[in-house]
């Protein structure tokens, strides 16, 4: 069945350049003003409205402008707000130890706030259970990525609607759970070397994200703020009851669903988070949006390499208490809370590709529909087949996402809408 997506083919970086040189920049550049310049200039004031969970982006730093003004970045339109003072989000390390508690409590927090009704199946990914009406705000979090999964993934939807919900997920933590601190990343770069061991595992059940689980125990993990051992445990309910899981996984592509979609099945999965593989992705690609989220989201790319050596939760793998209707895939993976940061360090490669070249900053392009069952149907559309989406596409809320957020919207992270940069 489906594996759902994490990202697709390895292509070298340099064999990507040349099978993706910057054609892509006219035929963009003609969608993109067309798309802005037109249409709606009700993104903005309207965008408000209907907010469920993100009652947000009326923060302390976002301020009320006039409406003549012209908003810096991709969106030459009517702005009502301005990012006078951007939050910046930090790797998780460069945090202190009482930072680090505060997040981790919030999130924790975040798993105690209430189902909501609102929450609603729209997406096309088939066989996913029902709601759960027993479950917390933060399944409802994991449920609309579950929901979702087949349009957000290998489709133009990727950045920015990751980024959107990232955005969602940290006005929530501020909003409904006190959290006054960003959105921290995990840096994963820093850990390829011993990732078995590295310095983000952290047993502390104060400020600390835990460590790995055992297979006696279904790989839930004991440690942490969020582990079993702990005071306040952290509870997940899709797609059954269980604390969060992960399987040191060295070797994940051995057995991967999706074998046409490899170049070497028997490749360790840290060799494709280095530094040298964010830089193959970040530096290049000049103008080119298609070739650089192509090498990002790659199955052997750095997003999909981390999903699969954190394994269990991260990588979607159904918990052994799962009804035999359960369906691996990544669809699960916001289970595990280091979603959220590692999903930041992603965002973060496209906001550092994003500002290191002017012909970046507003490329976008991309197709709404999943295309991953050949090599064939991926080389073809690895950011997915129409119909296209552009910068006036509208995301997909399941009910609980701020409504009527356009992709322009979180072009820049500094655009009004949303107001933070990376240090
Ligand atoms: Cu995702």
């Amino acid at each position: 069945m489906r594996f759902a997506t994490l990202l697709s083919v390895v292509l070298c970086a340099t064999s990507l350049a040349a099978a993706f040189p910057s054609a892509g920049i006219l035929a963009r550049q003609d969608d993109d003003t067309s798309a802005d310049t037109t249409a709606d200039t009700s993104a903005d004031t309207s965008a408000d409205d209907g907010t469920v969970s993100d009652s947000s982006a009326s923060s302390a730093s976002v301020s009320t402008t006039s409406v003549s003004a012209i908003r810096p970045g991709c969106a030459p339109q009517a702005a009502t707000r301005a990012c006078t003072n951007p939050t910046v989000r930090k790797e998780w390390r460069t945090l202190s130890n009482a930072q680090k508690q505060s997040f981790l409590t919030a999130v924790k927090c975040y798993g105690t706030l209430p189902h909501s009704s609102s929450l609603v199946k729209t997406g096309s990914t088939p066989d996913i259970p029902p709601i759960n009406p027993a479950s917390s705000a933060y399944d409802d979090m994991v449920y609309v990525h579950i929901d979702l999964n087949h349009q957000i993934h290998s489709t133009g939807w990727f950045f920015p609607w990751h980024r959107f919900y990232l955005h969602t997920y940290e006005q929530t933590l501020k909003n409904k759970c006190g959290y006054t601190g960003p959105l921290p990343y995990w840096d994963w770069t820093q850990d390829t070397a011993n990732f078995l061991n590295a310095s983000i595992w952290d047993s502390n059940h104060n400020h600390g994200v835990g460590t790995w689980g055992t297979a006696t125990n279904d790989y839930q993990i004991t440690d942490g703020a969020w582990g079993t051992a702990n005071p306040s445990p952290f509870y997940l309910n899709y797609p059954s009851h269980h604390a969060i899981r992960r399987n040191f996984t060295l070797q994940p592509y051995l057995n991967f669903p999706r074998p046409y979609l490899l170049t070497n099945s028997a490749q360790y999965a840290n060799e494709t988070f280095t530094q040298a593989m964010v830089d193959a992705s970040v530096q290049h690609y000049t103008g080119d949006y298609k070739g650089f989220q192509k090498s990002f989201q790659d199955y052997q790319g750095p997003h999909a390499g981390v999903h699969l050596m954190v394994g269990a939760d991260l990588t979607g793998l159904c918990p052994g208490n799962a009804p035999a209707s359960c369906i691996p895939g990544e669809t699960w993976s916001p289970n595990d809370p280091l979603f959220f940061m590692h999903h930041a360090r992603v965002d973060k490669a496209w906001y550092d590709w994003q500002n290191r070249n002017a012909a970046n900053k507003c490329a976008f392009e991309g197709g709404s529909v999943q295309m991953l069952d050949s090599l064939a149907d991926y080389d073809e559309y690895p950011l997915g087949a129409p119909p296209n989406l552009s910068l006036n596409s509208v995301f997909p809320t399941d009910g609980i996402l701020q409504s009527n957020v356009h992709i322009q919207d979180v072009m820049d992270t500094k655009g009004g809408y949303l107001c933070y940069t990376y240090q």
